[in-house]
């Protein structure tokens, strides 16, 4: 069937369509006409009948009419792609214990997976996520935010630990907030690999809001279909149930995880991050509860997508206000030939960076984190040649400027803005190497089991493959940085055409 998975192919790894499902519920799939066509093959510890009883029979020979008939109810419902409907405490079988369950289309299969009900007296998740959300809304910053996210939802599911794992545009990730039991190691601020999520992954964390491995060492139950239907090519992507990649499991089980379970946080539709959440030992929770931190999760995200817009805006109305504190300023400059150097610290202030430096007059000045004098005139030279007159940035110094190798530990980023009509005079902001702001938090010593694929599959080992990725690279200049600098390079012409306007009165 499927080629072997290792470390190499992960990104080719078909985990939509595993032929298996977790073996807390069971599934079955049924045509248009309602008959059977494919079950999970533990379906008989559930319902009491084997699975060969349940192939080719008419669905309502195994539930009651009544169940049959809301789960057809609902099938209209289901308009749309990756459309999913969910029933709570539906009596499958006549005087049995109640069910919830999930149903969706995979291809014209009707897929309907079901779980045990739980009984929780005095729980409401409306009640519980409204909660939730007060107490997130109160929150200033988006490190508090996420850090207040992290809490509730940990309340809510009795998880070890939960993270907020946010991705950055090349797709590796970094552990934003961190709420855990107390002793275990943290990985508050450590960053990983894009491959430790591959993209397939990814793709699927974005149309399914959370899934969850009850119990890492419960072998799969494969499903069993009729000879006409094909039960390995079941698209399972929009299953509750989807059992997991053998690859990722050895990453649980490499770190002493025995359950976990991921909420997607989206933002503009695409996936901003996950709450990843942690147990060590075997951890399953209600799929009532699960809806609710599901719930919780999307309006996470909404409070997320309105803040960092707010945040996006704030940050470009400061620049501005900085912008014009800096023409009124020149107007009234007693110094004008110094006064573009006099405004380093503002500059400091409209964009986020650790260094920058100016050129102008064939005088240099520095102010932060940034190459010394001499490398700063070569890279002026430079910037001059290859690309005079326009904005010029790069997260990578040594990529495009060979020269960058010997201080790109200082200014790994550099975003340059002409400052005259004459390509020669610049302002350039730096920012410095990505890795010197992290270390692994964790004991030195802290081993690690490993399993077939090696010590790769171990955060330590990922955090130190995610340090090689990114060597040499600052931050990305996001679109936001560059919006600013186009609007400083103008302010900056006209101070200087004031500037020179004042000298020329100075010299009368
Ligand atoms: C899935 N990998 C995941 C998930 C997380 C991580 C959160 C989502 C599934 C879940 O809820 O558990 C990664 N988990 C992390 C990271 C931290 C964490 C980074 O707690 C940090 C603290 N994984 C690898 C490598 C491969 C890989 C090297 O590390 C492949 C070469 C694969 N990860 C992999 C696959 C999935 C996955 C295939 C999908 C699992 C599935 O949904 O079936």
């Amino acid at each position: 069937m499927n080629e072997a998975v290792n470390l190499t192919n992960c990104d080719r790894e078909p985990i939509h369509i595993p032929g298996s499902v977790q073996p807390y519920g069971f599934l079955l799939t049924v045509l248009s006409d309602f008959t059977i066509c494919m079950v999970s093959e533990n379906v008989g510890g559930f319902l009491g009948i084997d699975v060969a009883d349940l192939l080719r029979q008419p669905l309502s020979s195994i539930f009651t009419q009544g169940a049959v008939d809301t789960i057809r109810s609902r099938v209209d419902h289901l308009s749309g792609p990756d459309a999913t409907e969910r029933l709570f405490g539906l009596e499958l079988q006549a005087g049995k214990p109640p069910y919830d369950v999930s149903i969706h289309f995979s291809a014209a299969y009707l897929v309907i997976e079901a779980e045990p009900s739980v009984n929780e007296p005095g729980v409401n998740s409306g009640e519980l996520v409204r909660l939730m959300l007060e107490r997130i809304r109160k929150t200033r910053s988006m490190s508090e935010l996420a850090r207040e996210a992290a809490r509730q939802l940990k309340v809510l599911t009795g998880f070890d630990r939960v993270m907020v794992y946010q991705f950055h545009p090349d797709g590796s990730g970094e552990v934003i907030a961190e709420a855990a039991e107390t002793g275990l190691e943290s990985f508050l601020g450590l960053h990983y690999p894009a491959s430790d999520i591959p993209k397939q992954a990814r793709i699927l964390y974005q149309r399914n809001w959370l899934r969850i491995i009850a119990d890492i060492d419960a072998g799969p139950a494969a499903l069993v279909s009729t000879a006409t239907h094909n039960a390995g090519l079941l698209d399972l992507s929009m299953s509750v149930l989807r059992s997991v990649s053998p690859i990722h499991i050895e990453y649980l089980r490499n770190m002493g995880v025995a359950a976990s379970m991921s909420v997607s946080i989206l933002r503009d539709g695409k996936l901003w991050g996950l709450f990843a959440c942690h147990h060590y030992a075997p951890r399953y929770i209600s799929f009532e509860k699960r809806t609710a931190a599901e719930l919780f999760g999307q309006m996470f995200s909404w409070i997320v997508e309105g803040r960092e817009r707010e945040g996006d805006v704030a940050y470009e109305t400061r620049a501005h206000q900085v912008q014009e504190r800096l023409i009124e300023t020149a107007a009234s400059h007693e110094h004008s030939r110094r006064a573009i150097f006099d405004f380093l610290g503002d500059y400091r202030q409209m964009i986020d960076c650790d260094g920058v430096a100016v050129w102008s007059d064939n005088k240099i000045a520095l102010q932060g984190e940034a190459p010394t004098e001499d490398e700063v005139k070569d890279l002026v030279a430079f910037i001059n040649r290859t690309s005079p007159g326009r904005i010029f940035a790069s997260a990578e110094i040594a990529k495009v400027y060979a020269a960058g190798q010997a201080f790109r530990d200082r200014a790994a980023g550099f975003l340059a803005i002409p400052i005259s009509r004459t390509p020669r005079d610049c302002l350039i902001f730096f920012r410095r190497e990505v890795t010197r702001s992290v270390n692994w938090a964790g004991a030195a010593d802290k081993v690690y089991d490993e399993g077939p694929n090696g010590p790769r599959l171990t955060p330590r080992k990922s955090f130190e493959l995610w340090q090689e990725t990114v060597a040499g690279q600052s931050k990305p200049w996001s679109a936001a940085d560059i919006r600013i600098a186009e609007s400083l390079r103008v302010t900056l012409l006209e101070v200087i055409l004031q500037l020179s306007d004042l000298a020329a009165r100075e010299r009368r």
